[in-house]
């Protein structure tokens, strides 16, 4: 077998490497390797591995500031990161040594892995998308930050009690993180609310400034962010909050105790949570305050970089790039404008020509809960310079809106930037970016022609689509050993680094040897799944039985709902046919709910209620079995993809803008069972119909029920039995004996017989009669273990695509125009 390495040059020795674990147990905990604990064990093993990155990173960034090189700044509020040792070690050129040394210690790489808390610095796809961006752009040699805030506690932990689900915080830095680095040097300054002073210079000019502000100090943490075997490390750079002058006697003697008390809880709280909301925007002041606190402090140290070595700061985007990863991020327009007019003294035409050219802004959703609108009011008392900027940018593009097109009311209505008591951030965003792109083909497709028909008219050239792409490194190198090892043995390990290769597997497909290869390793992956599923929930599950599963947030437009009604009305047929034949199933879910989201929060209950009943009833004979998996995150998904036989991507479509989990299976050998949505249609069309199930309305046939109605759940629920009886089990105590109303909520969402909401918004009854035919497909398809094989093994070979090494490349081909770099130790 082949290295990989592209670039053979570091030199580590396992000696080498056991010396530096052993000095690190010795010098941290004051033990030799023996004695330590587990945690103590990945403590000793993390901070060898930082040990053997420093230099590398190092070089690095002397090699991007001896080339003077073109950067992006990824800015987002969320980066998924999850485990990094063993992704690290896998992507270091030097890994076999490591691992050698590793065993050599008596040490097993595994558990020393699963002793690192997942860093969850985000919700569920956006944030995962801009860590599998870091992994590409270091791995592809391009200049990049990406910049975030280190909150205290990440996305919260899931208990499932009593089959509910409890929140528990987060405390991924209990332990300390080996593996950053503080960087005091690069602390600066953020300032919040008081008010702009005007003040004229010399030359007569106007000036302003912001008096009366609280102040906080932010401090940046770097990460490393390592290439795949090319000696580039690349930065994540997260900001943490300090007061700028901590509670002290001086505050206090000068009377001012309040300010001082204000700022210190203030720095206190700004980094502690990241908001559990995927898809829905929180409106809290204090998310605001998150928002401006790392743009500013990211914003302000891009300027002075650049500045450092530069003179003309009007050049500044010939050397600097910034992606604005959805509208969470978008004070960046405000903040650079206010740094190039109030510090460096631009002219507003300057600052805008500058500021225009540097950012760009990525749409992920369109939803209309998740579109961030500001009130005036709150905005301009907490960022009243920023706010300033912004009225005086919106004032500008109103009249641009009326020059282009006169009399049109409507358009500047639908337009403006502020409007009805509030700012929106998706148009300060458009109007300022100089590309505006969706996240897969449909989704760009649907932004130009619907949600943001109005910009694209005026504005076509702005617009783009970059399809999402996955980490091949992470998801299928990290998380599937035993698929990996069997492509690289059948076509070298290119697609390491090069997912389109990947493709040459395609004639191993009709292979009855490969097939059988491949299923085997199939079954050697549900098996750990199985082990995982036992240790964890106490369930048995058949590793024989069909893996169906479905992974991510819960959130209904995803319709996981659809999913377990399904489920209920598998559960009837086998009880009422018993005598049928049924291939054996075990229906996988993971998901968690936002806090707050209660109807979300019930399916939870309700997934768990019929697992409960299902998993218990020994007249089925084990052919159905159903798994909720607590606290789904990026470590165990690793596992679960690789064991999937079925990925379900049922969400309504037009709803989800790409999904990436659906990337994930398909590299996996999981066949697609899905909706024409989001990046599920590019799938089908690589992977060809024959090889997915695809149901369902269509996103035009969803759109223009929604625009022109037409739909009447009620008359499904009369005229289908199955239905019927599946929906009157939710309300007749059948999944709650103890509380037959338990889930009346659920009944209700999809028949308004009380609410005043539309009934079934997600057309879940529309589609079930669609879903229960594609599902029997499956079945049939599974029975026929060479064409299931088949299939399975086209998919992982026509998922070159969705590398997002490719989405990268076309990022920086078409919007961040930057050069590769190459790094020598
Ligand atoms: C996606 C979000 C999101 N789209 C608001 N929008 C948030 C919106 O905390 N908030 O306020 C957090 C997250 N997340 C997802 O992005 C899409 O739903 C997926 O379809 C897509 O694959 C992913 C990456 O583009």
């Amino acid at each position: 077998m082949r290295t990989g390495l592209i670039n053979d040059v570091v030199e580590l020795t396992s000696e080498q490497f056991k010396f530096k674990v052993s000095e690190n147990a010795k010098n941290i905990f004051r033990k030799t390797i023996d004695e330590l604990d587990d945690r103590q064990k990945f403590q000793a093993v993390a901070y060898a591995v930082k040990d053997v990155i420093i230099d590398e990173w190092i070089a690095t960034h002397r090699v991007y500031d001896k080339k003077d090189v073109k950067t992006v700044y990824y800015l987002s509020m969320e980066f998924l990161m999850g485990r990094a040792l063993g992704n690290i070690i896998i992507n270091l050129s030097c890994r076999d040594e490591i691992k050698k040394a590793i065993k050599e210690l008596g040490l097993d790489i595994n558990v020393i892995e699963d002793q690192e808390p997942d860093a969850a610095l985000g919700n569920g796809g956006l944030g995962r998308l801009a860590a599998c961006f870091l992994d590409s752009l270091a791995t592809l040699g391009y200049p990049a930050y990406g910049c975030g805030i280190r909150y205290k506690y990440g996305f919260f932990q899931q208990k499932i009690e009593d089959g509910y689900q409890k929140e528990v915080p987060e405390d991924w830095l209990r332990y300390g993180n080996p593996l950053e680095v503080r960087r005091d040097e690069y602390a600066c300054e953020v300032k919040f609310g008081g008010y702009t002073r005007t003040f004229t210079d010399e030359n007569g000019r106007s000036h302003f400034t912001q008096d009366g502000y609280q102040s906080i100090r932010a401090i940046p943490y770097d990460l490393p962010i390592v290439g795949y075997s090319n000696n580039v490390v690349n930065t994540l750079r997260i900001w943490d909050a300090e007061p700028l002058v901590s509670f002290n006697l001086d505050e206090f003697d000068k009377g001012d105790y309040h300010a001082a008390v204000e700022q210190e809880n203030l720095a206190k709280t700004i980094t502690e949570v990241l908001y559990p909301n995927d898809n829905h925007m929180s409106g809290k002041e204090l998310r605001l305050k998150q928002q401006y606190f790392f743009i500013s402090a990211s914003v302000q140290t891009a300027v002075k970089k650049y500045m450092d070595k530069h003179k003309d700061i009007k050049k500044l985007h010939e050397k600097v790039v910034f992606q604005m990863n959805d509208t969470h991020p978008t004070l960046t327009v405000a903040e650079l404008m206010r740094i190039l007019m109030d510090v460096y003294m631009l002219e507003w035409d300057e600052a805008w020509e500058v500021t225009t050219k540097c950012v760009a802004y990525t749409n992920h959703t369109i939803m209309s809960e998740a579109l961030e609108k500001w009130p005036i009011e709150l905005f301009s008392r907490l960022l009243p310079r920023c706010y300033q900027i912004i009225e005086e940018i919106n004032r500008r593009f109103c009249i641009s809106i009326e020059e282009k097109y006169p009399g049109d009311r409507g358009k500047v209505e639908r337009m403006a930037i502020i409007y009805d008591g509030q700012v929106k951030m998706a148009h300060l965003a458009i109007a300022a970016g100089f590309s505006v792109n969706g996240v897969a083909r449909l989704h760009t497709e649907i932004l130009k022609n619907q949600e943001l028909k109005d910009f694209y008219e005026m504005m076509p050239e702005k617009f783009n689509n970059k399809t999402n792409g996955i980490t091949q490194r992470r998801f299928l190198l990290h998380a599937n050993p035993l698929l990996a090892e069997w492509v690289t043995g059948k076509i070298g390990d290119e697609w390491i680094t090069n997912l389109s290769h990947i493709k040459e597997l395609e004639v191993y497909a009709d292979d009855r040897k490969c097939q059988k290869e491949f299923m085997n390793i199939k079954y050697k992956n549900k098996k750990r799944l199985a082990e995982y599923i036992k240790k964890h929930n106490g369930i048995d599950v058949d590793p024989r039985s069909i893996f169906d599963v479905q992974v991510k947030r819960l959130h209904e437009y995803k319709r996981q709902l659809l999913n377990i009604l399904h489920v209920m009305y598998l559960y009837n047929e086998i009880k009422e046919h018993p005598e049928k034949e049924f291939y054996p199933r075990t229906f996988v879910f993971g998901a968690k709910a936002a806090a707050g989201y209660k109807i979300a929060k019930l399916t939870i209950k309700l997934i768990n209620s019929v697992a409960d009943v299902i998993n218990n009833d020994a007249s089925i004979e084990g052919k159905l079995k159903v798994v909720f998996i607590e606290d789904y995150k990026v470590s165990n998904a690793e596992i679960i993809f690789a064991a999937a036989d079925v990925s379900e991507q049922i969400s309504t479509a037009s709803k989800e803008a790409s999904g990436t989990g659906n990337m994930k299976f398909m590299l996996n050998g999981a066949l697609t069972l899905g909706t024409m949505d989001g990046a599920n249609v590019e799938i089908v069309e690589e992977v060809g119909e024959e090889n997915a199930f695809i149901f369902g309305l269509s996103s035009d046939e969803v759109i223009n029920y929604e625009q022109n109605g037409g739909y009447d759940p009620m008359k499904i629920f009369n005229e289908d039995m199955d239905v019927r009886k599946v929906l009157m089990q939710l309300i007749n105590g059948f999944y709650a004996p103890d509380d037959p109303e338990r889930f009346r909520d659920i009944y209700n969402s999809l028949l308004n017989t009380k609410s005043t909401d539309v009934a079934d918004r997600y057309f879940i009854l529309k589609d079930f009669r669609a879903y229960i035919e594609a599902q029997k497909a499956v079945e049939e398809a599974y029975k026929d273990e060479k064409r299931w094989a088949k299939s399975a093994i086209l998919n992982v070979a026509n998922a070159g695509k969705f590398s997002s090494d490719r989405t990268i490349e076309e990022y920086v081909k078409d919007i961040w125009k930057l050069k590769k770099v190459k790094v020598e130790v």
